[in-house]
């Protein structure tokens, strides 16, 4: 029996959080599948490029690398069980640390996805996403997919096809690729068009083999544009949605949207979650925040209200995410006991849920709906449903200008009205 890391912490009290709550007739639990991310809530330990760390995730572990993953898998659970979060994600590293040889690291990916999977039997915890850590190791230092060396490409590819193996193995839902070094530093020694075939072949392998195995899930993209390369080739959801269509991977991919990476490429949040929702590929969402003075990717945990209740109104609005809200966040380094994590994550859910009450009150409210569709009137009669229709040519279009004579200048759009009805649903009802 292995010791209890947390029970000395009070269970945080959520403030709107209750999965239980009906929101526009739906449990707020399945709107909101929230998990835990396993590399920062159990390894994330506040070093940064100016110091050491400032937290202790040794969980108590003594004697070698497996007692640490099982004391984490320990950990996870308990933590995981104690809030109420029903899935975590991983990457094959984050479980157990690489050995000397692919053989060995396998080995000790197997023992440890063994005890997991006896856990998850245990409490009813499920796997969101799994993905293949292609980023740490120097050999990785000029992409995996894009490496210059196709030796290194191997090494990637024999990792994927592991985690593939692994993500099965814990029913995960989803499987991703964010492109951490799929890019580069500098274009005077980069083969651009190579290097994104070789991603996009890897990617098609990818597929073939997790079909192979029975994964039934959906693969995603995680856009991200910089850090830690200087350019990256995912850089967002357009980018990335060109990139799966000119591949052929549109069928079998989905984006998992991350909140800070919308904000490093010089997007809001809602942008990413739009651009991917109208292109039917909104899959899943990394629920962090970044802190606009600094240009990098901070991972907070999400507090801004205003941001969760205009994600939650895209996610409405898509009809919900067949992934779900993977905290991909960590405390700040100077947060750094436990208690500071379970303040964390009933931040963040709390956040989530307050965004969901509120969107779903912007719906039902209907004054931006109606608003929305006064304003796209004109293209449902008349010149604009035949535009729309397709049938139309630019002659006849022109023709049909000259008649007008002058056009009427297009009405107002209405944005600070708008502004205060969100305004007015945020903080005047509860
Ligand atoms: C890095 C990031 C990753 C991915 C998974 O910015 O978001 O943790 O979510 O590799
Ligand atoms: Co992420």
């Amino acid at each position: 029996m292995h010791m209890e890391y947390f029970k000395k912490i009070p269970k945080p009290v959520f403030r709107y959080y209750d999965p239980a709550r009906l929101v526009l007739g739906k449990p707020m639990g399945e709107h909101l599948p929230f998990a835990m991310a396993w590399w920062h809530n159990l390894g994330s330990a506040g070093r940064d490029m100016f110091g050491a760390e400032t937290a202790d995730k040794s969980f108590g572990a003594r004697g070698g690398a497996m007692k640490l993953a099982k004391a984490k898998a320990d950990a996870g659970f308990e933590f995981m069980e104690r809030l109420g979060l029903r899935y975590f994600c991983f990457h094959d590293l984050d479980l157990a640390p690489e050995a000397d040889t692919i053989a060995e690291t396998n080995e000790r990916l197997d023992e440890i996805s063994d005890y997991i999977l006896e856990k998850m039997k245990a409490t009813g915890i499920r796997c969101l996403w799994g993905t293949a850590n292609l980023f740490n190791n120097p050999r990785y230092m000029n992409g995996a997919g894009s490496s210059d060396s196709a030796e290194v490409y191997c090494f990637a590819a024999a990792q994927i096809k592991k985690a593939l193996d692994l993500t099965v193995k814990l029913g995960g839902r989803g499987y991703v690729f964010w492109g951490g070094r799929e890019g580069y530093e500098t274009l005077l020694n980069t083969d651009m068009k190579l290097e994104l075939e070789n991603v996009a072949l890897l990617m098609r392998m990818a597929v073939a083999y997790g079909r192979s195995i029975g994964f039934k899930g959906d693969f995603y993209i995680e856009p991200k544009p910089k850090e830690p390369m200087k350019h990256q080739y995912d850089f967002d959801a357009a980018t990335a949605i060109g990139f799966l269509r000119a591949w052929g991977l549109d069928k079998d991919f989905k984006l998992n949207i991350e909140a800070n990476h919308a904000t490093l490429a010089g997007h809001t949040f809602q942008h990413e979650l739009r651009v991917a929702a109208i292109n039917g590929m909104l899959g899943s969402i990394d629920a962090n925040q970044g802190d606009l003075l600094l240009g990098w990717d901070t991972d907070e945990f999400p507090c801004d209200i205003y941001e969760t209740t205009l994600a939650m109104y895209e996610v409405l609005k898509a009809g919900g995410l067949s992934g779900g809200f993977n905290f991909d966040a960590k405390t700040r380094r100077p947060s750094n006991t436990f208690e500071d994590m379970f303040h964390a994550f009933a931040l963040g859910m709390d956040s989530y849920a307050l965004g969901l009450i509120k969107a779903a009150a912007l719906i039902e409210d209907g004054r931006l709906d109606a608003f929305m569709q006064e304003r796209y009137a004109s293209w449902r009669s008349g010149i604009g449903a035949e535009i729309r229709s397709g049938g139309m040519t630019l002659e006849r279009l022109a023709e049909r200008a000259e008649s007008l004579g002058r056009p009427a200048p297009p009405e107002s759009g209405r944005q600070e009205y708008l502004q205060r009805i969100v305004n007015e649903i945020l903080f005047e009802r509860a």
